[in-house]
């Protein structure tokens, strides 16, 4: 620690933990309490990179309106503050008494990004529900409603251990539905700069958007489709890469089986035929497949865009067979791309973890019938396992760090069903839409109250590629830099949970150090029994969690702004003798997806004269999903969420930027602020999500914005495996409401 620039109050160094991103931080810490974050110029990868959300932290943790001791909502809908022992006492009496007359599946946790200021929380909510015996059934968390289909594709794919060709020196790439200069999905290190330098170096960007972003500002070729045709469009890449005999026929005779099958599969999607079901040019297809042919290294990602209009697992799926028939995958003799610091010291050889189904049909849910899957249960169907009567009803949810009120969608349905609990518990930092529908409300503690360490982001490479993490062998720890505030009675989310489990006589087991996910493992997970006798502290928990790290974290903690270990040996192995494995470019249910997907052109939602545009789903840089809505300083430019649209759909619809629209799907409705966008595909509008009011308050476009997922229904299409509701791709109708 040491004197502030500034000559009041002393710095610290930590690590920002809003979003993923996990960027180092300088706090200047008065009397206790942050008074200023900045990124840490002296981090050796992030270069004092920081985002708005991460410099108003101290807005966050010093908010005026942050629940600081436990809530119990009253008969008359008021809350009144109860010590922390006492809500616990009354939460698990009330869980007793549900699991008497009910039976354990009665008992759901939803975890969700709040969780990510420490990285024990965002796992415990499962171990939890372990320690029920209801695991996986009665856990839903937010993946099911992000990008699960990149942990299915994998599996149906298989993994190829030592990942994909690094970014950063990458010759092509091509970003499908993805914005990482502001979501840092795929590129978590000041991705603005990193995005800029790989261009400087020879990188070949395309981006697949039908919005021109922050992200395509260097891109060699950028397409803006139709939205939701991304699944044709990677199909018709493959199509003109495997047809004009452009691909690594040698990786793949080694590596890979089904290349006939592929082929055969992707012959339909002739350049004119993608050009023409996803409005683009088909000079531009072929480009962009002969460019990312003949670039020496690079890969094709997809993330939120390409998932949500439903053949998000196809899409991914195809991404992966496309990287492979390229042979984009790290190679034996090259340096690891995807280092372990705090994960395990495992042998990475140059080979597959081979395919396997990640579902088992003989498990079927009781909304829906879906599977169960490696990736929890199905979130979307959560609103009805509420609403549904009978044997399994769902009658108490615990909420951690999640916000299911704005972030389900079908938002009228999520709320008639958090509406119905009989007990509603939010692990919370705020009032938000779900905390003021709860029963309790647990205030957390924040980001700068709790330690950090970036095992995490390096973990994060099991759940697919471009998720996250970092290219070369760095690591850091930050310990909790400040105390919550004075006289406060706040609980870690874990240490909430650990507590509940205890009082209910459940045993909670912590897997350290878990290398791997579904049955793709470098290393099990180190079982950990919670002890009952006294509750571990955070930091033993942290020691549980790097189990076996390849540097300990006691030498990870010597360096306080993270340290790159250049020292360990990165070279990847051969590939074994007795490996068999082989990478499946054709799995039988992902080509049978893309046979109707050809046959129904896109199998996705159309406009039509009713709903003539398509709505799709952004990310605000201001927000993260809706934390920050709260903070005055990330609030002091706009509180809404803009309804963006091309200039020429606001001219065809008489509007100007400014306007109060009614936006109308075959779902629902909702009001928003009309802004022009230029970039934007016309026909096209493109809002952000978990923004609005709860369904039995009242509009407030202006105030708390418009929440799309109103607009959405869960239960007319949804994903066949996980049940994600379409979340992309909306057909709607928009109206004048009113000029402000
Ligand atoms: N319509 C539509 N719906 C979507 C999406 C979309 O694009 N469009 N995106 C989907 C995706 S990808 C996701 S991941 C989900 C996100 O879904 P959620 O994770 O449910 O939503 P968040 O807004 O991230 O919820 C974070 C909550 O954590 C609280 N919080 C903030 N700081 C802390 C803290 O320190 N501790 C604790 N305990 N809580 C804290 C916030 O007040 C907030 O209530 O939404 C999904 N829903
Ligand atoms: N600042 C900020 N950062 C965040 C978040 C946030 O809310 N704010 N949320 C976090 C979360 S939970 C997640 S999951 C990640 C998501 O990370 P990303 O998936 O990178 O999210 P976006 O930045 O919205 O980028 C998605 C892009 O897809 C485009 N798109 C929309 N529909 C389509 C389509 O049909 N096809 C194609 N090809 N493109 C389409 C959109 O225009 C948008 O530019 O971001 C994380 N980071
Ligand atoms: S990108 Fe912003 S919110 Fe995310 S970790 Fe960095 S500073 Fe924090
Ligand atoms: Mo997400």
């Amino acid at each position: 620690m040491a004197d502030s620039p500034t000559g009041t109050g002393e710095t610290r160094f930590g690590i920002c933990k809003v979003c993923w991103a996990g960027c180092p931080v300088e706090v200047t810490v008065e009397d206790g309490r942050a008074t200023k974050v900045v990124g840490d110029r002296q981090s050796p990868i992030y270069g004092g990179y920081t985002c708005p959300k991460g410099r108003a932290m101290p807005e966050a943790h010093y908010s005026p309106t942050r629940v600081l001791h436990p809530r119990k909502r009253m008969p008359d809908g008021s809350y009144t503050e109860i010590p922390m022992a006492q809500a616990i006492e009354e939460i698990a009496q009330r869980i007793e008494g549900i699991v008497a007359e009910h039976g354990p599946e009665a008992i759901a946790v939803y975890p969700g990004n709040g969780n990510l200021t420490n990285p024990i929380n965002p796992v415990i909510g499962a171990m939890f529900i372990m320690a029920m015996g209801t695991f996986p059934d009665r856990f839903f968390s937010v993946q099911t409603i992000d990008q699960a289909g990149k942990v299915i594709a994998q599996a149906l794919h298989g993994r190829w251990i030592p990942g994909p060709q690094p970014f950063s020196t990458a010759k092509t790439w091509i970003m499908v539905g993805t914005n990482p200069v502001i979501s840092k999905q795929g590129v978590m290190v000041n991705p603005g700069q990193t995005v800029k330098q790989a261009v400087k170096d020879g990188m070949k960007l395309i981006v697949i958007d039908p919005r021109a972003t922050e992200s395509t500002a260097h891109a060699f070729l950028h397409i803006a489709p139709q939205p939701g045709q991304d699944a044709g469009i990677l199909a018709g890449i493959l199509r003109v890469i495997l047809s004009e005999g452009l691909y690594d026929a040698a990786f793949v005779a080694d590596n890979a089986i089904g290349i006939e099958a592929l082929k055969a599969a992707v012959e339909p999607f002739t350049p004119h035929h993608v050009a023409d079901v996803a409005g683009i040019s088909a000079d531009d297809l072929i480009l962009a497949a002969r460019t990312f042919a003949a670039a020496e290294s690079g890969c094709v990602v997809t993330a939120t865009g390409a998932h949500f209009p439903l053949h998000g697992t196809l899409c991914e799926y195809l991404a992966l067979s496309l990287n492979t028939v390229c042979g984009r995958w790290v190679r034996a003799g090259e340096p690891h791309a995807q280092p372990h610091v705090l994960l395990p010291d495992v042998p990475i050889h140059a080979q597959p973890h081979a395919p396997y189904q990640p579902w088992d049909h003989s498990k079927l849910s009781r909304i829906n019938a879906l599977p169960q899957t490696v990736v929890g249960a199905p979130t979307g169907t959560l609103p009805d396992e509420i609403l549904t009567p009978g044997p399994g009803q769902v009658r108490a949810l615990i909420c951690s760090g999640s916000n299911p009120a704005v972030s389900l969608p079908d938002q009228n349905r999520a709320g008639r069903a958090l509406g119905a609990l009989d007990l509603l518990v939010a692990i919370d930092v705020e009032m938000s839409n779900t905390a003021r529908m709860a029963d309790y409300v647990i205030p957390d503690r924040m980001a700068l109250e709790t330690p950090a360490c970036s095992q995490f982001s390096e973990s994060m490479k099991y759940y697919g590629i471009w998720t996250g993490g970092y290219e070369v062998p760095f690591a850091q720890y930050a310990p909790a830099l400040v105390e919550p505030p004075a006289g406060s009675d706040t609980i870690e989310s874990w240490e909430f949970f650990y507590e509940l489990a205890r009082r209910l006589g459940k045993q909670i087991t912590y897997f350290g150090n878990a290398a791997g996910t579904g049955q793709h493992w470098d290393k099990p997970p180190v079982a950990f029994a919670l002890p009952l006798d006294r509750r571990p502290t955070t930091e033993e928990m942290f020691e549980a969690m790097c189990a076996g790290s390849r540097v300990p974290l006691a030498e990870v903690k010597q360096h306080v702004h993270g340290k790159v270990f250049g020292d360990l040996d990165l070279t990847v192995l051969p590939r074994a003798d007795d490996c068999t494995a082989r990478l499946q470019l054709a799995d039988p249910t992902m080509m049978a997806e893309l046979a109707a997907v050809f046959v129904h052109r896109g199998d996705t939602a159309n406009p039509s004269a009713e709903f003539p545009l398509m709505l799709i789903p952004r990310r605000a840089n201001d927000m993260m999903n809706s934390i920050g809505r709260t903070n005055p300083k990330l609030t002091a430019r706009r509180t809404h969420n803009p309804a963006y649209l091309n200039p020429s759909d606001l001219a065809r619809f008489g509007l100007a930027t400014g306007d109060i629209i009614r936006i109308r799907s075959e779902h629902g409705e909702i009001s928003g602020v009309a802004e022009a966008e230029q970039r934007l595909r016309p026909g096209t509008l493109s809002m952000s999500h978990c923004f609005g009011t709860n369904p039995d308050e009242a509009d407030d476009p202006l105030g708390q914005g418009g929440c799309t997922s109103r607009l959405m229904d869960a239960n007319a299409a949804f994903d066949p495996v996980f049940g994600q509701p379409r979340m992309g791709a909306i057909p709607v109708s928009i109206e004048p409401a009113g000029r402000v």
